[in-house]
């Protein structure tokens, strides 16, 4: 019976993440408005954009705040952020 309860867990869990990678997958496909796979600076800014408006910050901190993010986001440092990139950044948020 235990086993059988772990087992539905563990393919809740699994279809959850799955599902979430799946948003990730669309969302970031929203953002990369070229449609190249991946994000740079200016679109960036388009994932960033409204809730700094929202939040009243200034032009100028907005840009510098973003490309802190992109940064922190670029893992390999092409300066772009890949949609793994993308992806793996939010799972990491996750498990904190
Ligand atoms: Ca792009
Ligand atoms: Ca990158």
């Amino acid at each position: 019976m235990k086993k059988v309860i772990l087992i539905t867990l563990t393919s809740i869990l699994f279809a959850a993440s799955a599902q979430a990678t799946e948003w990730l997958k669309t969302r970031f496909a929203e953002l990369d408005t070229d449609g190249n796979g991946y994000l740079n600076k200016t679109e960036m800014r388009g994932t960033t954009k409204q809730w700094m408006d929202e939040a009243g910050m200034a032009e100028q901190e907005q840009i510098k705040r973003t490309n802190k993010k992109l940064v922190k986001l670029d893992t390999n440092s092409d300066g772009q952020v890949s949609v793994d990139e993308f992806i793996s950044d939010h799972q990491k948020n996750k498990k904190k």
